[in-house]
């Protein structure tokens, strides 16, 4: 369409650089045409038929009856146009809030006034972000102090960063470019200059930009690190089970609680177990033992000893589990989806 172009051309709405971004702008144009077409037949309507029966010398008011044709009509033809816009903004919401299977992990942490950066291969950015091009990427987002927003105009996504939860959201980048990421939540005297850059790479690029991985070793490695070096080894033998539980197998699975519940040890829930406790207590074990770790370890540290507890999960050798965590995955599957959805803006 030629008039997103000339808005991005002034500046007024972002590039289109993700897959899901061209969907998104279709949904706003189709927005802005229904108010626009709303808008035109109520301000025309108002003065036309004020001045067509507008109260005339010597012509008799005459009674208008109700037709039953306009009545319907106009009931009607509002209520599918909604339900169109609905439909489609639920259809986009849906997608938008469910990551695909193989999108690549990437774990962000907001504190005033930067956004720090963690990839599975142990590499560490703050303020920027580097991303292959047509691969389905999943952040997952902490905050270590206020409520911040996470944002990538060009990309169409954005999502509020609570301290005390994990975010996520998703995109699959669609051109390659450099592009920016805002803090969209007032978050202290500095929150104007929580800004960072995006870099959407070719695969062959990123490939090569992310071989290094870090020098601490992988996420799961640091985990590893942190698992002794905070004594949670001492307790939690890899694989007997004394007095606390066995860590190995169980991301991603159900968790029996000692008042009855089932929950899914997620990223979520192993959180909170590392932080708070006794918030929620195993079956069969027992509360105020295992430590609470808040205010020792930063959501990075959090993060890193996630990744360590989610590479025990594989089968394989008792030890150096966290090893074995691939450096980051780039699903063979995922095709790159770039000119057919951004073409259709055109
Ligand atoms: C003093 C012993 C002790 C230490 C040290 C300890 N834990 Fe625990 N942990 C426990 C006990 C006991 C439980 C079970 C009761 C509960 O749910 O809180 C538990 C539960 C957990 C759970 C939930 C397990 C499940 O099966 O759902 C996780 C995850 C966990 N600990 C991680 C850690 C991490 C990471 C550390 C180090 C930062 C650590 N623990 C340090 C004793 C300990
Ligand atoms: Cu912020």
């Amino acid at each position: 369409m030629p008039a997103s172009l000339l808005f991005a051309d002034l500046g007024l709405i972002a590039e289109i650089a993700s897959k899901q971004a061209a969907q998104i702008d279709e949904l706003w144009w189709f927005l802005c045409i229904v108010s626009l077409v709303m808008t035109v037949i109520i301000f025309v309507g108002v003065p036309f038929f004020a001045v067509k029966y507008r109260k005339k010398a010597g012509v008799k008011a005459t009674q208008i009856e109700g037709s039953n044709f306009l009545e319907i009509g106009w009931s009607v033809i509002p209520f599918i146009v909604m339900l169109v816009m609905f439909w489609w903004g639920a259809d986009l919401f849906y997608a938008a809030v469910t990551p695909p299977k193989d999108a690549m992990e990437v774990f962000v942490t907001g504190k005033q006034w930067m956004w720090k950066v963690q990839y599975p291969n142990g590499y560490r950015e703050i303020d920027e972000l580097h991303v292959p091009i047509g691969q389905p990427v999943k952040l997952t987002m902490a905050s270590e102090d206020v409520i911040h927003s996470f944002s990538i105009p060009a990309f169409r996504v954005r999502h509020d960063v609570v301290p005390g939860y994990y975010d996520t959201l998703w995109f699959t980048p669609s051109k390659a470019g450099k592009y920016h990421i805002f803090c969209t939540e007032f978050c202290g005297n500095q929150h104007a200059r929580m800004i960072g850059w995006v870099t959407v790479m070719e695969r062959n690029e990123y490939e090569s930009w992310s071989g290094g991985g870090g020098g601490g070793g992988s996420l799961a490695e640091q985990g590893e690190k942190l698992f002794t070096q905070n004594g949670c080894s001492t307790c939690h033998l890899l694989d007997q089970q004394g007095r606390c539980p066995v860590l190995r197998g169980l991301y991603n699975k159900p968790v029996q609680l000692a008042g009855g519940q089932t929950v899914l040890a997620d990223d979520a829930y192993l959180r909170e177990s590392i932080l708070e406790p006794n918030a929620k207590i195993v079956a069969g074990f027992e509360p105020n033992i295992m430590p609470n770790f808040k205010g020792q370890l930063s959501e990075e540290n959090v993060i890193q000893l996630i990744a360590y507890i989610k590479s025990l999960s594989s089968s394989g050798p008792a030890s150096q589990q966290g090893s074995q965590q691939p450096p980051i995955v780039i699903a063979p599957k995922a095709k790159a989806t770039v000119a057919p959805a951004a073409k259709q803006m055109e």
